[in-house]
Formats: structure tokens, C-alpha cells, sequence
């Protein structure tokens, strides 16, 4: 029917029992330890803001201007980009201005606000809904940036909370790639739609929604090969698979993922902008802030872009995707070490 989507033979899908596993942590001390957790992923990150930021706002003097230039300076050290920090130092300097501030304590409390303000427009979750059936979930970005890892993660999440999961091997660049996520497949019994190694992306993503909406999976989510934004045949690439699915379902994918590493810095602000330029995205997963000290980059990323960040990665464990919340990253960042329990 499509003459380009040029067909391999499938490679049969493993077919899952149906055990579910038990539900997500929901406690309170279940969810204190996730936020202990989210701290540890960004001890790296945090050794900039509580250690570095938060000794600023010590003392008993109010702030003066050489302690609002040595804040900036580590708000730029941290990633946080040239136009959040303009933004949290005026702000902070015009309150100070006013007197509105009565201590230290109130500014450094000023400044998680404003932070947490900058933040908060980003923090809408992915929303799976019934009537999207299946809920078609592309995931792209750059090489090595946490895809497959990410949709590992996600996959898992899903299926814990009760929505049967298809995905799709759509890096079929590289052999390794669709092993790689068979394997993790067969192990959480989440069955993967696969082809052989060369065969065409758009093709194996569209004989995955086919086949999602013929066993009536709620989510189908599609790996994709690693590529830069720069890399205009791959975008192209990119631009076909969506193309592709719509013949199925108009209205698929509903989300794409731009998948970002943190530790790239500013530089992953100019994924996610050329990224989104070139295909439009949905939603962001900002990984590997476990691994970084330039996690401050969410904050630049959520100024630039206003785009949804869904979900961030604080480790390379299974429950260390969590879905993004503004207020709990800025009070994880400004923990300080004898807070840990
Ligand atoms: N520390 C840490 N490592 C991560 C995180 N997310 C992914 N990784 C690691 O990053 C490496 C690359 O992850 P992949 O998921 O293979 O990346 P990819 O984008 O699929 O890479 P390509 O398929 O080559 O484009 C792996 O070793 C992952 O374990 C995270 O949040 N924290
Ligand atoms: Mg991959």
C-alpha cells in the first residue's frame, strides 16, 4: 500500500503473560524517600546551589551588591543561562530595593520562589488519555542523550500503573539498538516491534501502531536512532516517520519526546530548540542530572522554551525517571547535607 515503506520480514513480537506488577509508591514514607533520592541524584547539582548560592545568604547583613554579583556569577557557573539569571537577580535587587525583605533568610526564600516561578510553567505531566488509543509516544535526540534507557523506564512505569505497553524498535541504524531493547522487552514482558537491522524506521513504527491498535495497547512508544539537529537527513527522517503515522491515526504522535543530557550544559538548550524547530516537540526528559553539576540548565531550558519538561532522570535505576515537579527540584537543590534524612 505504501510503496516506501520498503518491508523486511517482521521479527516475530515476544508475547507477554499479564502479570502486573504492584502499584507505585504512594506513602509518605514512601515519597520521603523519593525526594531523599532526587536529592542524592542532584548532589552534584546542589553542591552548586546549597553550598555555593545558599552560604551567601548566611550572614546577618543584608545582601549588597558584591554578594548579588558573586549569586549571579554561580547562577551562570550552574548553567542557568544569561536570561534566568538576569531575571532572578533583578528581581531579588528591586525587592531589595524596596525593603521587602527583612533578612537574608526572606531573600534566600525570595529567590527559591522566583526559581520555583520559573519553573512551574514547565511542570504539566504527560497525560495518557483513553480516547488516544493507542497513545502514540515518539522519543528522539541526540546519540547517547537517554532514549532508550528513558522508554526502558517509562515503559516500566506505565505498565506498573496498569497501561498495556508496545514499543517499537525504530533505531534500526544499529543491530545493537534493536537487541538492546528486545532483550529488555522479554525481561518485563513488553513486547517489542522489531525488524531487521537497515530496515526502514517509518516502516517498523508503523507496523507497530498497526499492530498496538489491533491488540488494543493503551501506549506505543518508539525508539528512534540517535542523530544531531544538524544532521538534516535524519531530520528528515524524523519528519517521515510522523508523516507515516498518520495514515493510521491523524492524530498520532501525540507526544514527541525531545530526550536532552543535562550534562551537555547550554548545548542542550540548542538541541531542544533546533529540535523543535525542525519536528515541533511536546515534552522534554532532561537525564543524567545525577551526573552533572550543570543542572541549573533545566532552568535555562524552561525560560527559553517553555516547553513541558515530563519527566527528569536522576540515575540510571529503574525508579530514577521521575516525572517533573518544579517545587520539589528547587527544595531538593537548596537541601543541605545534614538534611538528608
Ligand atoms: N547516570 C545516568 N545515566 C543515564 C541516565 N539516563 C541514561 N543514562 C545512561 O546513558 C547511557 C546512554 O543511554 P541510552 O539510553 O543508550 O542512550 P540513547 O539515547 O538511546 O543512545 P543511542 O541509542 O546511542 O542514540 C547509558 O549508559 C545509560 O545507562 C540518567 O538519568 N543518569
Ligand atoms: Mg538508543
Amino acid at each position: 500500500m505504501f510503496n516506501f515503506l520498503k518491508r523486511n520480514k517482521p521479527i516475530e513480537p515476544t508475547t507477554p503473560d499479564k502479570s502486573i506488577e504492584p502499584t507505585t509508591l504512594d506513602t509518605p514514607t514512601e515519597k520521603k524517600g523519593i525526594f531523599k533520592r532526587l536529592k542524592q541524584g542532584l548532589t552534584k547539582t546542589r553542591s552548586v546551589f546549597a553550598s555555593g548560592i545558599g552560604i551567601l545568604f548566611l550572614g546577618e547583613k543584608m545582601l549588597d551588591t558584591d554578594i548579588l554579583e558573586l549569586i549571579e556569577t554561580q547562577l551562570l557557573t550552574a548553567d542557568v543561562g544569561v536570561e534566568a539569571t538576569q531575571q532572578l537577580i533583578q528581581s531579588l535587587t528591586q525587592k531589595l530595593a524596596r525593603k521587602e525583605l527583612a533578612d537574608p533568610t526572606a531573600a534566600l526564600r525570595s529567590l527559591q520562589q522566583d526559581m520555583k516561578d520559573i519553573l512551574r510553567p514547565c511542570q504539566i505531566p504527560m497525560t495518557i488519555t483513553e480516547t488516544q488509543k493507542p497513545f502514540v509516544i515518539l522519543v528522539v535526540g541526540i546519540n547517547g542523550s537517554g532514549k532508550t534507557t528513558t522508554i526502558g523506564k517509562l515503559a516500566k512505569s506505565l505498565q506498573t500503573n496498569g497501561k498495556t505497553v508496545i514499543l517499537a524498535a525504530g533505531d534500526t541504524f544499529r543491530a545493537a539498538a534493536i537487541e538492546q531493547l528486545q532483550v529488555w522487552g522479554e525481561r518485563n514482558q513488553i513486547p517489542v516491534i522489531a525488524q531487521q537491522p537497515g530496515s526502514d524506521t517509518a516502516a517498523v513504527i508503523y507496523d507497530a501502531l498497526d499492530s498496538a491498535k489491533a491488540r488494543g495497547v493503551d501506549v506505543l512508544i518508539a525508539d528512534t536512532a540517535g542523530r544531531l539537529h544538524t544532521q538534516t537527513n535524519l531530520i528528515e527522517e524524523l519528519k517521515k516517520v510522523k508523516r507515516v503515522i498518520t495514515k493510521l491515526d491523524p492524530s498520532a504522535p501525540h507526544e514527541t519526546l525531545l530526550v536532552l543530557d543535562a550534562s551537555v550544559g547550554q548545548n542542550a538548550l540548542n538541541q531542544a530548540q533546533q529540535f523543535h524547530q525542525a519536528i515541533g516537540l511536546t515534552g522534554l526528559a532532561i537525564t543524567k542530572l545525577d551526573g552533572t553539576a550543570k543542572g541549573g540548565i533545566i532552568f535555562a531550558i524552561a525560560k527559553q522554551m517553555k516547553l513541558p519538561i515530563r519527566y527528569i532522570g536522576v540515575g540510571e535505576g529503574i525508579d530514577d525517571l521521575r516525572p517533573f515537579n518544579a517545587d520539589e527540584f528547587v527544595e531538593a537543590l537548596f537541601e543541605t547535607a545534614e538534611n538528608n534524612d
